[in-house]
C-alpha cells in the first residue's frame, strides 16, 4: 500500500501532510492537525494539517486570481485541460481507487467504479465545453435580436462527503472548470488523503500553464474553513453534498446572502417490487441497491415495498442471499461488503435495529456487528433485513448503513403513497413487468423523486443524467444532463439594429 501511496504524491511521513492548496501546497496550514483513519483496521493513515483562517483567505485568492484568466480562455480550451485531467485520472485510476478504499473502505470494484465516474464527467465535460449553448428568441421590435448566453460565475465552493470522496467532487469541478468557473474545495473531514491524491493528479495537468489555481483544496472543520466559506459573498456558488442537517445549514446562511446553493442531499429511496415483476432482477438490484457500499449512499436501498403476492417468497430469497454476502477486508477481491466509515455509525444503525424490535417489527437477518479476522479494530457490522409496518417511524429517516426495511403493500397505489410519504426525495425504482404501473410509477401522480428508475434499482446512477433529488435532498441537480447551468450566469441580450428606439409593449414615451 505505501507504493500506491507514493504514486499518488502521499510520502509514508509522521509529519502531517498539507491539505491546503492555493495555487501551490501551502507549506505549513494554520488550522489543526487531524489523523485519518483506516475504518478496515482502525489504524492512522496520516496526520493532515487543515487549514486556517489564512489558509482559507490564501485559496480564495489564488482563485479569484486564476478566474480572471480562466474565464478568458475560449471554453473549448478549459475542455482540453479536463480532457488532459481524465486522462491522467485513467492512468492512475487503480491507484486512486486503492485509496479510497483503504480511508473510505468501499470495497476495491467500487473504489475504482468512483475514479470511473471522474473519468467519465471528464469526457462528458470535454463534450460539454462546445455545447454550453444559449437560446436565441425572436424580439417583438423591428430590427431587433435578442439571444440569451452563459457566463463564467466565479470561484465557487465544493462540500463533499466522505462517501463519494473523489467522484462527487469531479462531478462540480470538472463540469464548473469547463464553464470557466474556478473553485475551492472542502472535502469531508474523514477523507482528507483522497482529496490530496486528486489535487496532485489535476496539477500536474494545470501548473505546468499557470492554471494550478483553478482547482484549490482546503481541508479543515467547520470552524474556521466550512462556515466561512458558506458566508463568503465571494462565492456565488456553493455546492454541497452530504447530510440533510448540513444541507439545511449551507442553505441558510447562502441563501442569507441571496447566494446560488446547489444541494444534493440524503435520500430515503423505495424500491417497489410489483405482483408481476422479475423477481431475479429485484433481488439483485436489491443487493447491490441495500448492500454496497456497505449501505452508505445517498442513493442506497432504505426500504422495499413488496407487493403481498410476491411478498414471502421474495423475503425468502433475499434472506437467503443476504447470507452469502462475504465481510472483511475491502482490499480483498472476495469482499462483498467492507466496514462502516466509523464507530458512530455502527451505533447508529444499532439505535435503529433496537427501535425495529421496540416496535414489534422482525429482524429477520444480522442486526449486530461483524467480526473480520485480522481486522480486529475495523467498524463491521452484518448486512441487516427488518420487517416493520408500514406505520414504523424509522422508516422516515436515512439511517447511513445496511439496513433495509421491508413492508408489504396490497397494490400500486399503496406502494406509491408510502414511497412518497417521506421527507427526502432522492431515488426510487419499480420492479414491474407491466407497462401500466411502469408508466404509473413515472407519472405526475408517481415516484417524487429525482430519479425514477423502472426495473433498475435505485443507487449506480450513470453521470449522463441530472443527479440529484426533491425535498429535503435538497432540489440541486449536479454531473449530466443541463446540470451545467448551475455553474454560469445567464445573460439576456438585445441588439439594436435600427435608427428607431421602439419600446418594448408598444409602449410610447416622450414629448407629444
Ligand atoms: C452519493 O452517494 O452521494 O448513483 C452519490 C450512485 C452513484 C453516486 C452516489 N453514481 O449511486
Amino acid at each position: 500500500m505505501q507504493d500506491v501511496l507514493q504514486s499518488l504524491g502521499i510520502p509514508a511521513t509522521d509529519e502531517p501532510l498539507s491539505g491546503v492548496y492555493a495555487g501551490g501546497w501551502v507549506a505549513s496550514p494554520g488550522g489543526d492537525t487531524m489523523s485519518t483513519t483506516n475504518p478496515t483496521t482502525g489504524a492512522t493513515l496520516g496526520l493532515v494539517a487543515n487549514g486556517g483562517a489564512a489558509d482559507y483567505e490564501a485559496c480564495v485568492g489564488s482563485a479569484q486570481e486564476a478566474f480572471l484568466r480562466w474565464r478568458l480562455l475560449p471554453a473549448p480550451q478549459r475542455g482540453e485541460y479536463v480532457r488532459r485531467c481524465g486522462e491522467a485520472l485513467r492512468a492512475k485510476k487503480e491507484e486512486l481507487g486503492a485509496l479510497v478504499t483503504l480511508e473510505m473502505g468501499k470495497i476495491r470494484a467500487e473504489g475504482e467504479g468512483e475514479v470511473q465516474e471522474m473519468i467519465d464527467i471528464a469526457d462528458f465535460a470535454v463534450g460539454l465545453s462546445r455545447q454550453l449553448y444559449g437560446k436565441t428568441m425572436h424580439s417583438e421590435r423591428p430590427g431587433h435580436r435578442m439571444y440569451e448566453q452563459w457566463h463564467p460565475l466565479g470561484p465557487i465552493g465544493i462540500i463533499s462527503a466522505f462517501n463519494f470522496p473523489v467522484a462527487v467532487w469531479s462531478w462540480n469541478a470538472f463540469i464548473a472548470a469547463v464553464c470557466g468557473d474556478t473553485m475551492i474545495w472542502k472535502p469531508s473531514e474523514l477523507t482528507p488523503l483522497c482529496a490530496i491524491a486528486v489535487q496532485n493528479i489535476v496539477n500536474e495537468v494545470m501548473e505546468p500553464d499557470g492554471f494550478g489555481g483553478v482547482f484549490n483544496l482546503c481541508c479543515g472543520t467547520a470552524q474556521p474553513v466550512g462556515e466561512t466559506m458558506i458566508a463568503d459573498r465571494r462565492l456565488p456558488l456553493i455546492s454541497a453534498t452530504g447530510s440533510v442537517r448540513m444541507g439545511k445549514r449551507v442553505g441558510e446562511v447562502v441563501g442569507g446572502r441571496l447566494g446560488r446553493s446547489l444541494l444534493e442531499l440524503g435520500g430515503n429511496n423505495a424500491l417497489l417490487v410489483m405482483d408481476d415483476a422479475n423477481l431475479d432482477l429485484a433481488l439483485s438490484a436489491v443487493l447491490f441497491g441495500a448492500v454496497g457500499t456497505a449501505g452508505q449512499r445517498c442513493t442506497t436501498t432504505r426500504r422495499v415495498l413488496l407487493h403481498e403476492s410476491v411478498a414471502e417468497t421474495f423475503t425468502k430469497r433475499l434472506v437467503d442471499a443476504y447470507g452469502q454476502v462475504r465481510i472483511g477486508d475491502p482490499l480483498e477481491g472476495t469482499t462483498l461488503m467492507g466496514p462502516l466509515i466509523h464507530e458512530g455509525s455502527v451505533e447508529t444503525m444499532l439505535a435503529a435495529v433496537e427501535s425495529v424490535k421496540r416496535a414489534g417489527g422482525e429482524i429477520l437477518c444480522g442486526g449486530e456487528r461483524a467480526t473480520v479476522a485480522g481486522c480486529e479494530g475495523g467498524h463491521f457490522v452484518k448486512p441487516t433485513i427488518a420487517r416493520v409496518s408500514a406505520d414504523f417511524p424509522l422508516l422516515k429517516e436515512e439511517t447511513f448503513a445496511p439496513l433495509v426495511y421491508l413492508v408489504t403493500v396490497s397494490d400500486l397505489d399503496q406502494a406509491i403513497a408510502l414511497q412518497n410519504d417521506v421527507p427526502q426525495g432522492l431515488s426510487s425504482a419499480v420492479f414491474t413487468t407491466g407497462v401500466q404501473s411502469a408508466e404509473r410509477f413515472l407519472g405526475h401522480a408517481g415516484s417524487d423523486c429525482g430519479i425514477a428508475n423502472v426495473n433498475i434499482g435505485t443507487s449506480g446512477a450513470e453521470i449522463g443524467g441530472a443527479f440529484g433529488g426533491e425535498k429535503d435532498t435538497g432540489g440541486g441537480r449536479e454531473a449530466g444532463s443541463d446540470s451545467w447551468k448551475a455553474y454560469m450566469r445567464r445573460q439576456t441580450c438585445t441588439i439594436n439594429y435600427t435608427d428607431e428606439l421602439p419600446l418594448a409593449q408598444g409602449i410610447r414615451f416622450g414629448p407629444a
